[in-house]
């Protein structure tokens, strides 16, 4: 049973929910919370029922970074061996797609645990930050390099070297976020863009998840041959015929996920 976070598989059909659980220390991710994070996700993963994920703090915090007070008196060593980095994987590798639905203060490794999801739902009193900086470290869970694909250089390097924290108005504006929603609709705006993910074919959005992702990982020659390649592995679903048949039929398609 977790202790730090809360796990509804079916909070929507298809659609599970996992909330972090830490309200009086902002959401902070200590251990604990990561490692139920990463074990959830790998459950959620294996589980056929659940088409995608949405991961949400509360209105005051998604999550407002690291635990400060569980790093202080660390060494890089303990750091090294503390095994942080199996809930940085867990979030890069998980298959089925994943929407943050924010509110409040998401900074630091909160911050980078938006950035890690496909899809962010800010609620208007959102804040990004990474303010590593102001307590003599930097980001540690793909701040750096997601930050500065999503929003540019030059304004990742103005929040990794100042701290400062963006509103969500701006957020939206360099496309860290998808959509920004009045205070205490982030959820429900997350729950409907993930059902309708959910909808779509499973086989499809996974190969056009890895696609989207591998524009990331490669140059644009390697990335198109990927690309290629899923779309004609799409061409082996049964979801591909029965979605362009259905669509000659002029009827809703029927998708099994096989
Ligand atoms: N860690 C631990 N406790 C925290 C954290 C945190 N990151 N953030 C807030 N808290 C606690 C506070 O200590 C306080 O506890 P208490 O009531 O016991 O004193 C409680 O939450 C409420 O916080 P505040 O009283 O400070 O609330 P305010 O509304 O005044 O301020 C802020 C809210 C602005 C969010 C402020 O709390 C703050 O600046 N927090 C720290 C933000 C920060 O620096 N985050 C970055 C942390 S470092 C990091 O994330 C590195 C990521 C590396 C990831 C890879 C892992 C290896």
């Amino acid at each position: 049973m977790p202790e730090f976070l809360l796990v509804t598989p079916q909070a929507r059909p298809g659609v599970a929910l996992l909330q972090l659980n830490r309200p009086k220390e902002l959401n902070a991710l200590n251990l604990g919370l990561m490692h139920e994070i990463r074990d959830a996700l790998g459950a959620l993963d294996a589980d056929a029922a659940v088409r995608a994920v949405v991961i949400t703090g509360n209105d005051r915090a998604f999550a407002a970074g690291a635990d400060i007070r569980a790093m202080a008196g660390k060494g890089p060593v303990d750091m090294l061996l503390a095994d942080h980095v199996t809930f940085w994987d867990q979030l890069r590798l998980t298959r089925k797609p994943l929407v943050a639905a924010v509110a409040g203060f998401a900074l630091g490794g909160g911050c980078e645990l938006a950035l890690a999801c496909d899809l962010v739902v800010a609620a208007e009193t959102a804040q990004f930050g990474q303010p590593e900086i102001r307590l003599g470290t930097l980001p540690g869970g793909g701040g750096t390099q997601r930050l500065a694909r999503a929003v540019g250089k030059a304004k990742a390097m103005e929040m990794v070297l100042t701290g400062d924290f963006i509103g969500a108005p701006e957020a939206l504006r360099l496309g860290l976020v998808n959509r920004v929603v009045p205070a205490g609709q982030h959820l429900a705006e997350a729950f409907r863009l993930a059902a309708r993910i959910a909808a779509q074919p499973p086989v499809a959005v996974r190969l056009a998840k890895e696609a989207v992702n591998f524009a990331f990982e490669s140059h644009l020659a390697a990335g198109l041959q990927f690309e290629r390649r899923s779309y004609y592995l799409t061409f082996a679903s049964g979801d591909q015929r029965e979605g362009m048949a259905a669509f000659l039929e002029k009827r809703p398609p029927e998708f099994t996920g096989q």
